[in-house]
């Protein structure tokens, strides 16, 4: 922080597209646990919305007993709490899916993590009142466009269970790291679904609106649907629930080093629980070591761990990572290959040379 040189070694994002705009985190080297959002990743569907923020309103509307408009001041007088988590893109680790599957090909920095604030989603409806047909919470972004797939023009609209919609820690997000979200992560207003994969948290809510049954749109009937088969669609069911799984941050694949200890360092998370053990293996998964990890704390963050690897025979080296979950769910050795190449989360590897 205080040493010139620092600013001169700074990591980028790497772009896998510029409109819409796909770029993920250099997840390899962060330096701390609340990433700037300069290095969040950024996923969107769609062209940056144009919004005009001097009168933004948020409606919530449908099966309530009294629609209301919440305008921005409004919102953020109500009470508010602030949650770390960790927001992974369903198709985190995409590209090391075999047979690939089409789809940005995503390594594995589609996943940053901060403090987000903002109103739980419960507190705006006891202001609106719920009808009891109510099933489902449909959260409408302002962006939109035309799918290559279908004729219509879509906005990036998404549907919540109740159940998952008045979780307390579901949150109308204003602030990141104590700041205005910044635009192009869903300024002024997002939705935080934490312990769900990225795609559940809208940004830019245009309308909240309560309704009586399953939402069909696109980004929850055709995307972010688990198709275990390349040929039909049988067996299909949708993403939700995050995937144990880590990352070796450190080294990096393919790294040469010396001879002598080393750390070994990464990241590890889920959405069910929390982290109860991470292991190492530095044989290609014959023997299997615990590394160091951060005690669960009660956020929705990822856990780093450590884990310090003495090698004095030169050679060629596979590093493997595992994570085990409190529900006892842990990382499989061969990914579960789904047609559009979502919840990646076999054992993380990276290849090494000692000489
Ligand atoms: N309105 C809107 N919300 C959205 C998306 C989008 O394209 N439009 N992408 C979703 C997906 S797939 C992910 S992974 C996260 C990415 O959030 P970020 O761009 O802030 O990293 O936003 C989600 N919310
Ligand atoms: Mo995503």
């Amino acid at each position: 922080m205080s040493n010139p040189q620092d600013r001169l070694h700074q990591p980028t994002l790497t772009t896998h597209g510029i409109q819409p705009e796909n770029q993920e985190t250099p997840i390899s080297f962060l330096s701390t646990n609340a990433m700037s959002s300069e290095l969040f990743f950024k996923r969107n569907h769609f062209s940056y919305p144009t919004l005009t923020y001097s009168n933004y309103w948020l409606p919530i509307n449908g099966l309530v007993s009294t629609p209301k408009v919440f305008s921005l001041q409004e919102i953020v007088k109500l009470p508010s709490k602030t949650i770390k988590v960790a927001l992974e893109c369903a198709g985190n680790k995409r590209s090391l899916f075999e047979p690939k599957t089409f789809g940005d090909q995503w390594g594995k920095g589609a996943i940053s993590q901060g403090f987000w604030t903002g109103v739980p989603l419960t507190t705006l409806l006891e202001a609106t009142g719920m009808n009891a047909n109510a099933k489902e919470i449909l959260f409408e972004g302002y962006d939109k466009g035309k799918r290559t797939d279908l004729n219509n023009e879509y906005s990036y609209s998404r549907s919540l269970p109740l159940e998952k919609a008045l979780d307390p820690d579901t949150i109308i997000a204003y602030e990141y790291n104590s700041q205005p979200i910044p635009f192009k992560h869903g300024y002024p207003l997002r939705l935080i679904v934490p312990n769900w994969y990225g795609m559940a948290s809208v940004k830019w809510i245009k309308q909240i609106s309560l309704i009586s049954s399953e939402f069909k749109g696109p980004y929850q009937s055709v995307d972010y649907v688990y198709y275990p088969n390349k040929e039909n669609d049988s067996g299909a069911f949708p993403v939700t629930t995050v995937n144990v799984n880590s990352t070796i941050q450190q080294p990096v694949d393919r790294d040469i080093m010396n001879t002598g200890t080393h750390v070994i360092k990464g990241i590890a998370w889920t959405g069910t629980g929390k982290i109860s053990k991470v292991e190492v293996s530095t044989d290609q998964g014959e023997t299997w070591f615990d590394a160091f990890h951060e005690p669960p704390n009660g956020s929705y963050g990822w856990s780093s761990w450590t884990f310090e690897w003495s090698v004095y025979e030169p050679g060629e080296y596979t590093l493997m990572s595992k994570a085990t979950d409190s529900f006892g769910r842990t990382q499989p050795l061969e990914p579960f290959w789904n047609r559009k190449g979502y919840g990646y989360h076999a054992i993380d590897q990276v290849h090494v040379k000692i000489e």
